[in-house]
């Protein structure tokens, strides 16, 4: 079977993130979201077709041709945007067997597939979706069922709670012709839920099978956060390739690549994961759910918590870091602190492509795109961003997001 992953979606909510890069290619506890698609598919399939668009060459160029010594084949998305003409452009490389879809940007485990092929098996069924039960299901496509088979996809039905649509699916070949069919949305997008229900229209048997096991859709920055901290919590081994100098202290699990040295007066409490060629310490403290990239510099009087900082990414003096994302490239001043809780206690709120969404957490730092310099003891307010490309002066108070590509100063 082949395993379709659509990774051509421009990825607008987890801007300043995805200023440069595909949403897909984005490091949680230091791999790409798409690795984690990849291997949980890999024993059910025997060649990967990804359907790309945006910024696809950092794709092609990070994951390569073969994934476990499989085939990978990257596929350019026809003009059009949405899932149904995401699936639609792999006609020509699928013959004439069933394939599985799922999306590039989520979380899911081994368990889910399983279910999923036992149930498009066990119901002679011509298309297959993997739901879950949540209790809102504002954000979600409703799965509605009758006995074993999916009556009914709709999409963002408001607060109810039944069945989510995950995003992976089983479908054979006579799909493309109901892909073609597929009407234009509301929201401007081709949307697959809308070629499932086309599909019932007509008689096809959709099968569901219901999912138990962790889900994460990657949509917002702070989902980043909880893939990061359910990662570190259930899946880190304890492992030192690198270099932990005497007078350090490392509670375990705490990952450390090669050629990375913690040195004297560095203080880490798993789970913490830290890549290759990294500069940890001297006297540093690192707390549970931070993962560290490769070639990064966490130096004297820092203390980073629940945090995710991508590769050449540098806190290196006197940093406060709680529950944050720094992107790639990325320098904080001397003395730069995050702010990750309000005074009234109250959940934070984060602008998400123009609109102020509530995060649901009560702790939320700074999401801080890639290549920039932050200026010594810079204040940044929880929940503001700063854009990729940006210069922010010494001593400003970064209580309003900064737009990528700017220069801010006092
Ligand atoms: P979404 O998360 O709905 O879209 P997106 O990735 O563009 O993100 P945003 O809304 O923040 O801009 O996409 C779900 C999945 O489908 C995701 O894996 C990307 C993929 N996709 C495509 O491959 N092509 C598309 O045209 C769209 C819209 C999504």
């Amino acid at each position: 079977m082949k395993g379709v992953i659509l990774a051509a979606g421009k990825g607008e909510r987890l801007r300043p993130l995805t200023d440069d890069r595909p949403k897909v290619m984005l490091k949680v506890a230091n791999r790409p979201i798409i690795e984690y698609v990849l291997e949980n598919l890999d024993p059910f399939v025997d060649e990967f077709i990804i359907i790309v668009r945006y910024e696809k060459e950092k794709l092609i160029d990070g994951l390569g041709d073969e994934f476990n010594g499989k085939p990978m084949t990257y596929v350019d998305q026809l003009p059009g945007e949405g899932t149904a003409k995401a699936i639609e452009s792999a006609r020509e490389q699928i013959g004439d067997e069933e394939f599985i879809v799922a999306n590039g940007d989520i979380y899911f485990e081994i368990e889910g597939v399983k279910e999923l092929v036992g149930a498009f098996k066990r119901e002679k069924a011509d298309a297959a979706l993997l739901v879950k039960e949540f209790d809102d299901l504002s954000h979600f496509g409703k799965v509605e069922v009758r006995e074993n088979l999916v009556s009914m996809v709709r999409e963002k039905p408001g607060s109810v709670s039944g069945y989510a649509n995950l995003g992976v699916y089983i479908f054979k070949p006579d799909v493309f012709e109901f892909l073609q069919k597929t009407p234009l949305s509301k929201r401007g997008e081709y949307e697959i839920t809308d070629t499932i229900n086309l599909m019932i229209g007509d008689g096809k048997r959709v099968a569901y099978a219901v999912y138990s096991g962790y889900w994460n859709d990657v949509g917002r920055p702070w989902n980043l956060l909880e893939l990061n901290e359910y990662l570190l919590k259930n899946k880190l081994k304890h492992s030192i390739r690198g270099i932990v100098e005497e007078g350090a202290t490392v509670v375990p699990p705490v990952e450390i690549g090669e050629g990375t040295v913690v040195r004297s007066g560095a203080y880490l409490i798993g789970p913490v994961k830290i890549g290759r060629n990294s500069r940890i310490g001297p006297n540093c403290f690192i707390r549970p759910y931070t993962s560290i990239g490769d070639n990064c510099h966490i130096g004297n009087a820092v203390e980073v918590k629940n945090s995710i900082i991508m590769d050449n990414s540098n806190a290196p003096h006197l940093n406060y870091v709680g529950d944050s994302i720094i992107g790639e490239n990325t320098n904080l001043g001397a003395g730069t602190i995050t702010a990750n809780l309000r005074h009234d206690k109250g959940t934070i709120k984060v602008e998400v492509k123009g609109k102020l969404e509530d995060s649901g957490r009560r702790k939320l730092g700074a999401i801080i795109g890639h290549n920039v310099k932050v200026g010594i003891n810079v204040s940044i307010y929880p929940g503001r961003k700063i854009g990729s490309n940006s210069f922010v002066g010494p001593g400003v108070i970064v209580d309003r997001n900064v737009p990528s590509g700017s220069l801010v100063v006092m």
